[in-house]
């Protein structure tokens, strides 16, 4: 195990770690693993092929009997001999014989062909140098990335997000009014570890040029830290060019203010020019949101650690120790925190939206110090301990979920948000009290396994963004306003997760389902889009290419079919938004509660 090399105080610049462009090693590592992945290719594109002949067929078979070679493998219900038995296949006699015949002719002559041009590409491949292979698979495994980039590109540059179907900028409210190119800042990292340089160097450029955080724009400070400060952190310490962290320092400059409340406690939203805060008016008494205040912590500790002003450090460290003071009820924490009284809002505790990324923190706190914030695991293990006392159920199926506490009383829904919850789980099993690593990789499995059924009840393969277990009704969504899917990465966060920690094929074949249902229902020629009905087989767009698609749901995908030596788990730590940064090795010193090391 080599330890990575960080940045000093100083800002000199540091190599890539375990990562080096043009040809990256980990690359090499996975050869093995990849030509298994092309053969596999292969082997689809074969079974494509007869399945295309199966689905082809039937129309036909309702009126004439085939005598193909593949015939008892793909239709063995076709035979004329036991068609008797077999309702719907029966034999045509009279004039129409003839042309019947000649087309059953020509379809067998197709398939045929299109069978022997499948061997004959598999040859071709195998034929191919190791050198050539790995191109054409890096090409197949970037596609996706490639699509969703080139057409922000073309028809949304420097716009926040993409519509890919009116083919034009998007934006939403938590990037405030201005382009701040979301999706550029958000998708560097994975253009980098995809080893599509070109990309990278031209979302580069336009930062360099372009990204200015001295407008009169309200901004959400958790969205701006985990997309921005998190987006250009990672691309610093990938790629080690000084703009990058230039940028994470100004921007963070212009958050400090939301800090200014009489708790701490950060307003949700700033203007970055004038440094007023705000509240969001839905959230419950001008509360605060756990996942957005509680979400602050790894970028403000790296910008710390790379600026050497203690001045983040200290504000994240505040509020965790506000937090500590407070009382818990059932040892749960609520989603709202006033920022001006100091007092809780509505008691609702969720795994899912609203409460998420405040336990992903807690633990990533702890990984991030390599291990030493004792403080911050502790706080993880009694907060995971009171979910799964109050929050963590199964259902009559037999799947596990984890549901939503509201003023004493358990919500049977389980969000896709709260997915990401299996992948925490696995991840916080090493290191967890008494030693239960096998119980909460198990039950990281069973988030899994039930967020992969959510999938698998849809129409799409798709999951809804919330889903029930009410009586019969089990991991699928009941109000019509529950079954969107929005290019969300959870479900596939937490499939790499596990297949990180266990290697069961199951996790690549449900991370192939899933990415085989965006290509075929979000692909559109414009980009990738949401759909608004899962359930439906005709699928409905949203228009919008959201930027945590290129941020997180491409990359697990992409890590999910990479080696294992690729951004390795005890060497990088990914925030909420898949951006990965290295742990911080600060000798015999501990983070928590000491701000001397900084
Ligand atoms: C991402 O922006 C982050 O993962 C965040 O923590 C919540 N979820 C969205 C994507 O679904």
């Amino acid at each position: 195990m080599t330890t990575p090399a960080l940045l000093p105080l100083s800002g000199r610049r540091i190599p890539p770690l375990n990562l080096g462009p043009p040809s990256f090693p980990h690359h090499r590592a996975t050869l093995r693993l990849s030509e298994k992945f092309i053969l596999l290719l292969i082997l689809s594109a074969f079974i494509t092929l007869c399945f295309g002949a199966f689905f082809f067929l039937p129309d036909s078979s309702k009126h004439k009997r085939f005598d193909l070679g593949l015939e008892d493998v793909l239709i063995p219900h076709v035979d004329a001999n036991r068609g008797a038995k077999n309702p719907g296949v029966f034999l045509i006699h009279g004039p129409d014989e003839h042309r019947h015949r000649e087309e059953e002719e020509r379809l067998r002559n197709k398939i045929r062909a299109d069978h022997e041009k499948a061997l004959e590409e598999a040859k071709e491949k195998l034929k191919k140098s190791r050198e050539e292979i790995r191109a054409e698979i890096q090409t197949e495994k970037n596609k996706m990335m490639k699509h969703a980039w080139d057409n922000y590109r073309i028809y949304g540059w420097g716009h926040n997000e993409l519509r890919p179907i009116a083919r034009k900028g998007h934006s939403t409210n938590i990037f405030g009014s201005s382009q701040m190119g979301a999706t550029i800042v958000d998708a560097l990292d994975t253009l980098y570890i995809m080893g599509l340089l070109d990309e990278f160097r031209d979302g580069q450029k336009w930062i360099e040029d372009n990204l200015d955080f001295s407008v009169n724009s309200e901004v959400s400070v958790f969205e701006v830290n985990i997309r921005f400060i998190g987006g250009l952190l990672s691309a610093y310490y990938l790629s080690g060019e000084e703009i990058f962290k230039i940028k994470a320092v100004q921007l963070a400059e212009k958050l400090l203010p939301a800090f200014n409340t009489p708790t701490g406690i950060p307003w949700a939203m700033v203007n970055l020019k004038s440094g007023v805060g705000r509240n969001w008016g839905w959230a419950s008494a001008g509360s605060s949101i756990l996942a957005e205040f509680g979400t602050l912590h790894m970028e403000f500790v790296h910008l710390s650690y790379l600026t050497g002003d203690p001045v983040y450090y200290k504000k994240v460290m505040h509020i965790r120790k506000l937090l500590q003071k407070m009382d818990r009820p059932n040892g749960l924490y609520p989603n709202y925190l006033n920022p001006r009284t100091g007092r809780w809002g509505q008691y609702h505790t969720s795994v899912g939206g609203l409460g998420d990324s405040f336990y992903e923190y807690l633990l990533k706190a702890w990984l991030m110090s390599d291990k030493t914030d004792h403080e911050a695991r502790k706080m993880y293990d009694d907060a995971i301990e009171a979910i799964e006392k109050h929050l963590i159920k199964k259902s009559r199926g037999g799947l596990t979920f984890i549901g939503e506490w509201k003023n004493g009383h358990l919500e049977k829904k389980m969000g896709h948000l709260a997915c990401f919850a299996g992948g925490m789980f696995a991840l916080g099993a090493d290191g967890s009290r008494m030693d239960k690593a096998g119980h909460y990789l198990e039950l990281g499995a069973e988030i899994a396994h039930t967020c992969h059924e959510s999938y698998d009840r849809t129409a799409l393969k798709l999951g809804p963004e919330s889903f029930k277990f009410d009586g019969a009704v089990e991991a699928v969504a009941v109000r019509q306003a529950e079954k969107y899917y929005i290019l969300r990465p959870e479900v596939i966060e937490t499939y790499w997760y596990l297949w990180r920690f266990t290697h069961d094929p199951r996790y690549r074949r449900w991370g192939w389902e899933a990415a085989l249902a965006i290509e075929k229902y979000c692909r559109v020629s414009g980009g990738f889009s949401g759909v608004k009905d899962v359930y439906s087989s005709t699928p409905t767009h949203d228009d919008v290419q959201q930027s945590f698609f290129l941020a997180e749901t491409l990359k697990y995908l992409y890590l999910l079919f990479s080696g294992d030596d690729l951004l390795p788990l005890d060497h990088w730590v990914f925030n909420t938004e898949a951006h990965p940064l290295p742990v911080l090795h600060l000798s015999n010193t501990t983070l928590s509660g000491n701000p001397a090391v900084l």
